[in-house]
């Protein structure tokens, strides 16, 4: 007998160590791992197994799949908006050739078990495109639909995934003689950008803010790569963990999309460099922009109209700026440093 688990790739990675947590106290779910990196020592005792490998590795796929039978796939594992810069060729391989390894898988799985087979989706704020900066005040929250023109290999790559999740769910073999569902219950969310009180990013283009945020806490001097002015929406941690597992468990027949838009606050530059300060008096930020870098961040929007969520499967952020600063991430990041001393 194989054992039902849930498949999180991606799994070391700052989204993965809030949702492993966060599952860790849901019963009768068995986690297991994947990721190119070991599994932080920490969340070992919270999976059912941790299995360091590549999404690109077939044959790890199916060793997996010879031992467990998966009933939900959180597929976390991506380059991200920066590194995907540099590296296209390896983006796409790992974004999209990735994702669709972990589609079949998903539609294998549900063949063999008979049930449908959610997956969960991590998409971007990068998949939208705005032509200007005019356009990105005169936007305001965009819609699902609005500016789907992305300028990064990233923003391109989420897009793609979006709409091949919801060919594998709507439209897959749709020319077969005998038309059966694939059993992918494909879900994505557009993330703004994330910000965690026990994670540092790396390889994004919204890491600023978070950046910011735990250098200030060192008291080490930090550069910002955006001018002052440049506003993007952002969202606690604990935000991005609660959007993922109630679409996770929204009822199908409440779902008109499969992609949805999510919104917490939105903060220009300044306005979290000012934050920082007030929190920690000794911090040292400047702003020396980096010109590409910025332009891309020109490109996504200030904020995101995300009504279909808070429609369809009843989306509610827990904390607007103030309660993501004062009760989330100022108090967790100083404890961790201060322990840390
Ligand atoms: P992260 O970079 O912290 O984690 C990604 C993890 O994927 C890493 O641990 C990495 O080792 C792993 N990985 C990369 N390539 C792999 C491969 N070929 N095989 C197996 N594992 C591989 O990123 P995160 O912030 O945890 O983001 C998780 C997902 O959420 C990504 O898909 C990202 O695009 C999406 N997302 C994140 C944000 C954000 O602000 N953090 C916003 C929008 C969307
Ligand atoms: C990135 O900047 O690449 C991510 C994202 C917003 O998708 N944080």
């Amino acid at each position: 007998m194989r054992k039902p688990v849930v498949l999180i790739t991606g799994a070391n990675g700052e989204i993965g160590h809030g949702l492993i947590a966060h599952l860790a106290r849901v019963p009768d779910v068995n986690v297991v791992a994947l990721d190119l990196k070991p599994l932080d020592e920490r969340l070992r005792p919270s999976c059912a197994a941790a299995l360091v490998g590549d999404i690109l590795d077939a044959n790890l796929l199916q060793r997996l799949i010879s031992e467990y039978e998966v009933h939900a796939i959180y597929h976390l594992a991506a380059l991200l908006s920066t590194r995907s810069e540099y590296t296209p060729d390896t983006a796409h391989r790992v974004n999209v050739e990735g994702t669709i390894n972990l589609l079949r898988l998903a539609h294998e799985q549900a063949r063999w078990h008979g049930n449908p087979v959610k997956f969960l989706f991590p998409s971007s704020v990068a998949v939208y495109g705005l032509p200007s900066a005019e356009t990105k005040v005169k936007s305001g929250r965009v819609r699902e639909s609005e500016f789907n023109f992305p300028t990064t290999m990233y923003g391109c790559n989420k897009l793609y995934c979006e709409h091949l999740g919801r060919y594998f769910t709507r439209h897959y073999r749709q020319l077969a003689a005998e038309r059966s569902a694939s059993g992918v219950d494909f879900r994505a969310i557009r993330f703004p950008g994330l910000i965690s009180a026990v994670t540092v990013p790396a390889g994004g283009t919204s890491d600023y803010a978070p950046e910011m945020i735990h250098a200030g806490a060192q008291g080490q001097p930090y550069s910002c790569f955006v001018a002052e002015q440049a506003r993007l929406p952002f969202m606690a941690m604990p935000d991005g963990i609660k959007a993922l597992v109630s679409l996770a468990s929204a009822p199908t027949g409440s779902l008109a999309q499969c992609v949805y838009n999510v919104g917490s606050f939105s903060l220009s530059a300044a306005e979290i460099r000012d934050r920082v300060v007030k929190a920690f008096p000794g911090a040292k930020i400047r702003f020396e922009v980096d010109p590409p870098r910025a332009a891309i961040v020109d490109t996504w929007p200030a904020d995101v109209d995300d009504s279909a969520a808070r429609r369809e499967w009843n989306w509610r952020p827990d904390y607007d700026a103030d309660r993501a600063f004062n009760e989330y991430l100022i108090p967790t990041i100083s404890d961790y440093y201060r322990r840390r001393a």
